[in-house]
């Protein structure tokens, strides 16, 4: 089967309006849009998303951020969808992502607190299958 990555525009993008942005580039790469919702995080979501970053000093920061407001969380399709994504998505830190990505052309930095860049996405294989699962339970593979 081809590859599948998930996807959210955080609560800084949703706010800002930048979710049919976000799923335009997604769409003009060419990859496929296969579940799609809006939905306010819990924290019990966040802890299992985030889990890798538990006990990091910016962990609480984040899950204050993200639980702040709708995300809208997607699951895309294709062939080296989850490093294409990585690549559309551009580096964490908004103010260093190159032009022509979604960091760089459309975050910044906000000052003090968690990066707020704009969007997630899976970083392999194995985060995107666990990442499906918490945010899509119902989807069949
Ligand atoms: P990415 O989202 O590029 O995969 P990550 O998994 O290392 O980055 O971190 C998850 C999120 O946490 C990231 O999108 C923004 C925030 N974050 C990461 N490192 C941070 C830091 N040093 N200070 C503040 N927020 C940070
Ligand atoms: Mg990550």
């Amino acid at each position: 089967m081809t590859e599948r990555s998930l996807v959210l525009v955080k609560p800084d993008g949703f706010a800002r309006g930048l979710v049919g942005e976000v799923l335009r580039r997604i769409e003009a790469k060419g990859y496929v849009l296969v579940a799609l919702g809006l939905v306010t995080p819990t924290r019990d979501q966040l802890a299992a998303h985030y889990v890798e970053h538990q006990g990091k000093p910016f962990y609480d920061s984040l899950v204050e951020f993200m639980s702040s407001g709708p995300v809208a969380a997607v699951v895309i399709e294709g062939d080296r969808c989850i490093e294409g994504f990585r690549a559309l998505a551009g580096a964490t830190d908004a103010t260093k992502a190159l032009p022509g990505t979604i960091r760089g052309d459309l975050g910044r930095d906000w000052g003090q607190g968690p990066q707020e860049n704009i969007v997630h996405g899976s970083d392999s294989t194995e985060s995107a299958e666990r990442e499906i699962g918490i945010w899509f339970p119902d989807l069949k593979s």
